[in-house]
């Protein structure tokens, strides 16, 4: 059994609540840790409801007031499950309390902010971490040590979209996710910010950028009841301050192109994350909606047998996947948060650094932000790079 603990403090327990909250649970069922992660207080504004929460999730204790459980001597670990809007106030006041912070994405819903909880992470010297769970999938994971390995040699294109269409109806109401006070954005923060930081991780920096963004929708029944993506209507109309879609085109670092495509208006598409990258040798495609397999084409095969073959990352070498079940067993999308606290918990009680961490969120918020910038003046836009 592990020495130390390690005390969780979760704010937020809606759709992100609950994720992490499957993967507190797990972690230490399926993995060997280093530290015992403690459910020890979940927050929220609604006392009795984030109480039946934490009765149901099995978390020590339940609060009303984020601030209190922050300055909590019995709390290690701050892991901020809520909008983008509260993301830089509470991840504040966790690194002044010396506390480690995990944050949901996007990292905030401004650079500025992102910049700001980069430098006070930093100055605390706490263990920080931006949750991009896809990067988690075992696929995702193989192709980074085959495009790492030069399996596809120079890259040349990256492809992502990021297709959902849970707002097709116009009669879905208003939520946080369509008000630009709280989630910052629409679909440009909400999908993009994952395919930004997938094509990072695989692809490298991307130094410009142009694109547009649009809302079909502009006004939509009032809100009444939402947990997630699920709603039901309140009385009257509201005006939506978002995106529902944005399409932008890149210019990597090292040399690639590279287009992106958000959006939660495409019917059939349920959530549709793909990433295709071409190399000099080979391609690489993979989609969240058959997350366990990765498409690989190389033209170091035979020319008569060039193709794409299917990789099924479900063996107990490809990563994660052996700490779960027997090969071709499958993963979903709970099992790659629980991949993500393994690593966090890793990373916390080896002292080694996360990844990704404020540094990948503010360098993604910074591609967010240009292509914002290139929207208002018609022309490409430079990437800030953070350091
Ligand atoms: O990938 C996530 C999806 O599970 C995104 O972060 C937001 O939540 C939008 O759709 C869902």
């Amino acid at each position: 059994m592990p020495q130390d603990t390690l005390n969780v403090a979760l704010i937020g327990y809606k759709f992100m609540g609950k994720a992490h909250s499957q993967a507190w649970l797990k972690v230490g069922k399926f993995f060997d840790l280093d530290a015992q992660p403690v459910m020890k207080v979940v927050c929220g504004r609604d006392g009795a409801a984030v109480g039946e929460f934490a009765e149901r999730w099995g978390w020590e204790n339940s609060s009303d007031n984020w601030q209190e459980a922050i300055a909590s001597d019995d709390v290690d670990l701050v892991d901020i499950s809520t909008p983008g809007a509260s993301h830089c106030e509470m991840a504040l006041a966790a690194a002044a309390a010396s506390k480690h912070v995990f944050c949901e994405k996007p990292l905030a819903n401004s650079l500025e902010e992102s910049k700001q909880m980069l430098a006070a992470v930093r100055k605390a010297g706490v263990k920080h971490m931006v949750n991009f769970s896809y990067r988690r999938c075992p696929a995702i994971s193989l192709a980074k040590q085959m495009i790492d390995a030069g399996e596809i040699g120079e890259i040349r294109h990256v492809r992502c979209t990021y297709l959902q269409d849970w707002l097709v109806d116009p009669d879905f109401p208003m939520n946080w996710r369509m008000r630009a006070e709280s989630a910052g954005s629409g679909a440009h923060g909400d999908l993009g910010a994952h395919s930004i930081d997938m094509a990072r991780y695989l692809a490298g920096e991307i130094d410009e950028v142009v694109g547009t963004k649009k809302t079909f929708i502009t006004e939509r029944p009032a809100e009444g009841t939402s947990d997630g993506l699920t709603a039901t209507a309140g009385e009257g109309t509201e005006k939506v301050t978002v995106d529902d879609a944005s399409l932008f085109l890149a210019k990597f670092a090292g040399g690639a192109l590279g287009s992106f495509e958000a959006t939660r208006l495409a019917p059939g598409r349920k959530n549709h994350n793909r990433i295709e990258i071409n190399g000099s040798k080979g391609s690489l495609v993979w989609c969240f909606e058959s997350l366990n397999e990765l498409e690989f084409y190389s033209t170091s095969d035979p020319g008569t047998q060039q193709g794409f073959r299917k990789i099924l990352a479900t063996e107990g070498d490809h990563p994660y996947a052996g700490s779960w079940w027997p090969p071709g067993h499958m993963l979903g999308y709970d099992h790659t948060f629980t991949n993500v606290v393994y690593d966090l918990t890793q990373c916390i009680a080896s002292g080694k650094d996360c990844s990704p961490d404020f540094q990948d969120g503010a360098q993604c918020s910074a591609v967010l932000e240009a292509v914002n910038d290139s929207e208002k003046s018609g022309s490409w836009a430079k990437v800030e790079q953070i350091a």
